[in-house]
């Protein structure tokens, strides 16, 4: 050992071996990447090798003693790239892209959050550098000063790039195109490694910027061929039936449909919900087969997807790259046709998830953003204003608005790490010792109870009885990472299949003058909501390019798509590569080619859904004679708007 230690490259094998067992220790221990199969864990575990050699061999460039500086420091910064997707994974089970980075106002906000996803133990993390700094110290001494011969560290180079070339056939022999239709980042990391996947997301941001200057007008006749075979008619019953009404749609924070109904400690936990859910008088219709279909841009793909039944893109929120983008936005569509005002209200800083840009872009005309409410600091918590001050200061602000409107209500304090004041929680903890599990519930609590609240207010201002009523869950608030704990509140093993039963949100809907049909148990997610809307209020969505289908209609399509790929089906659900089928929750070990169909077709929707977000197709398309393209400049949510707001207080 020491006489491997005497030379520089004995140093830099060692730096290698460390990095290879901290790296593949991280793999294992912190991250749930689905891997199965002798192949897949080889190349787990084969994967470090490469970016070390690569990336530490680097530093063999350098003459004397600086070698084992630059190696040191090289290590750190490979380390900490790690250990910052390491945390961002607690939370999103997912990995940091350059879009993700992008929205540093976004990361930044994060910084309560991602307190809260780091322990005393990560330490041990950052115990290979703490070993290099020794080890250089003690026997530099005995190392060569002069530069070495470039054979080398070019050697060790192409050495790395053999190990990564061997890696990718046989990441691309398990997984045929894995590259070009990496919808899941997992599957990227799990074959390819933290750092090889930096770089094809580099290259990957790259190409969908050159995707818009590349674009033409005969791009969109593809998608729009597509939309108009996948349109369902609508349902008579239903067409028009609420045309000219108030539309309340309530946002309900990382709402998940496992809450509804669920008892803990004996005690419902969301009993206004529960009680809408199970209203006999059937106010409501509520969805409890309804998905979200949300990535890494979380609130804002909701947002998008449920206004522009187009689905977010696999990486980075469209919000923050698109912003720039033309939409043919469900407000904008009210607005012309049938002269609604339509606002956003939500108790956070206006340019999260860049929403007061792109909101002009969707044709929202108003946005009630933090500065609008008292935000004094027993109103805030987490990432800004508590939900009860916030439905109760938004009333006053709705009845102020135009009329017919189009109300966005985003609800905010449900939200990880899921804390309450004290003397707010109204409901004990859940004992799983996971902090996020337990505190989930609390928050729930409090949202279902600003939630009666606002119905009460709602009903007073005599704004309730007229009004198009929607409430729907954005994302999921627990993520895979906490399995475990799950395991305890549900009482069943969460396997892949089980895993994706849980992105259920709550989808509810009331009408005013039409009965509700008490559960509605059609397969649906929010791409279709947009659709649906529409034919409520009478406009038919063949002009329009929509991914989604009325979910009222009789030729509703029953698969629902997740960014990744996967999809559910009332009858099977495709999952991380496997068919499952939804009774017996097993494999289905040899599909039926419609099923193989049936995943292609997802596939294809998701391909052509990106086609118009990355080439900006719509700048192309025109859905009728009436039709005006939205002009941003229309729009401002300024200071002017909040004098004028203040008068209104
Ligand atoms: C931020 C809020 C939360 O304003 O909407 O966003 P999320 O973290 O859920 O995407
Ligand atoms: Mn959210």
């Amino acid at each position: 050992m020491k006489k491997l230690l005497s030379t520089k490259m004995g140093f830099f094998a060692i730096a290698v071996v460390l990095f290879w067992i901290k790296t593949y220790t991280i793999y294992k221990l912190e991250f749930d990447l689905g891997v199965s199969g002798a192949m897949q864990e080889f190349l787990l575990f084969l994967n470090p090798l490469s970016s070390g050699l690569i990336f530490l061999g680097l530093a063999l460039f350098s003459a004397g003693k600086k070698v084992g500086r630059r190696i040191i420091i090289l290590d750190f910064i490979l380390g900490f790239i790690l250990y910052a997707n390491l945390v961002y994974y607690r939370f999103n089970s997912d990995f940091i892209t350059i879009a993700t980075l992008g929205s540093s106002e976004n990361m930044g906000s994060l910084g309560g959050s991602i307190l809260s996803l780091m322990t005393g133990y990560d330490v041990l993390y950052f115990v290979d550098i703490v070993i290099l700094i020794v080890l250089y110290n003690k026997f530099k001494g005995n190392w060569s000063m002069e530069r070495p011969r470039i054979r080398k560290p070019l050697t060790v180079l192409l050495a790395g790039l053999i190990a990564f070339t061997v890696n990718l056939g046989l990441a691309e022999a398990d997984r045929p195109q894995l590259l070009e239709r990496a919808f899941d980042r997992n599957y990227l990391v799990k074959y390819l490694g933290t750092y090889n996947f930096i770089i094809y997301d580099a290259i990957q941001s790259f190409e969908t910027s050159t995707q818009r200057v590349l674009a033409d007008s005969s791009d969109i006749t593809e998608v729009e061929n597509y939309t108009k075979s996948k349109y369902a008619e609508p349902n008579a019953e239903y067409f028009g039936t609420g045309k000219g009404k108030n539309i309340i749609k309530i946002h309900l924070e990382s709402f998940q449909s496992f809450l509804i109904n669920y008892e803990l400690h004996g005690e419902e936990v969301t009993p206004f919900l529960n009680s809408l859910v199970n209203d006999e008088s059937q106010d409501f219709t509520y969805f409890d087969n309804f998905f979200h279909q949300t990535e890494q841009g979380k609130t804002a793909d909701a947002e998008l997807i449920m206004d522009t039944s187009l689905y977010g893109l696999p990486q980075g929120a469209a919000f923050m790259t698109k912003g720039e983008n033309t939409f043919q936005a469900l407000p904008a569509i009210l607005d012309q046709q049938q002269d609604y005002t339509s606002a956003v209200f939500h108790g956070d800083g206006k340019s999260f998830w860049n929403r007061d840009e792109i909101y002009k872009a969707l044709g929202i005309n108003q946005y009630f953003y933090d500065i609008f409410y008292d935000m004094s600091p027993e109103n805030v918590i987490n990432y800004g204003l508590k939900d009860k001050p916030f439905f109760e200061q938004a009333v006053p602000l709705m009845e102020g608005m135009d009329q017919p409107f189009y109300a966005h209500m985003m609800t905010l304090t449900h939200h990880h790490p899921f804390i309450v004041d004290e003397g707010e929680a109204t409901i004990e903890p859940a004992e799983t010792g996971d902090a996020t599990v337990d505190g989930y519930f609390q928050t729930a609590r409090y949202l279902d109870e600003s939630l009666e609240q606002f119905f009460n207010d709602l009903k007073e201002s005599g704004l309730y009885e007229d009004s198009i009523i929607m409430i729907y869950g954005d994302h999921y608030g627990i993520s895979d990472n906490h399995n475990r704990a799950m395991e305890q509140i549900t009482g069943e093993e969460i396997t892949p299949l089980k895993n994706a039963d849980m992105q259920r949100v709550p989808y509810l809907i009331r009408i005013p003058g039409v009965d509700g049909q008490g559960t509605n148990h059609e397969y649906s997610g929010q791409i279709d909501v947009m659709p649906t809307l529409m034919h409520i209020l009478g406009i038919d969505a063949l002009d329009h390019i929509v991914f989604g289908t009325d979910m009222f209609s009789e030729d509703h399509k029953e698969y629902v798509p997740f960014r990744n790929g996967d999809f559910m089906t009332p009858e099977y659900s495709f999952v991380k590569g496997s068919y499952y089928d939804n009774e017996t929750k097993e494999v289905i070990e040899e599909p039926t080619e419609e099923m193989k169909k049936t995943a292609e077709t997802v596939l294809h929707e998701l391909e052509l859904s990106d086609k118009v977000l990355n080439g900006d197709l719509l700048r192309f398309y025109t859905p009728n004679e009436e039709w005006e393209p939205v002009n941003i400049n229309d729009y401002s949510y300024g200071e002017e708007e909040t004098e004028e707001q203040d008068e209104v207080k």
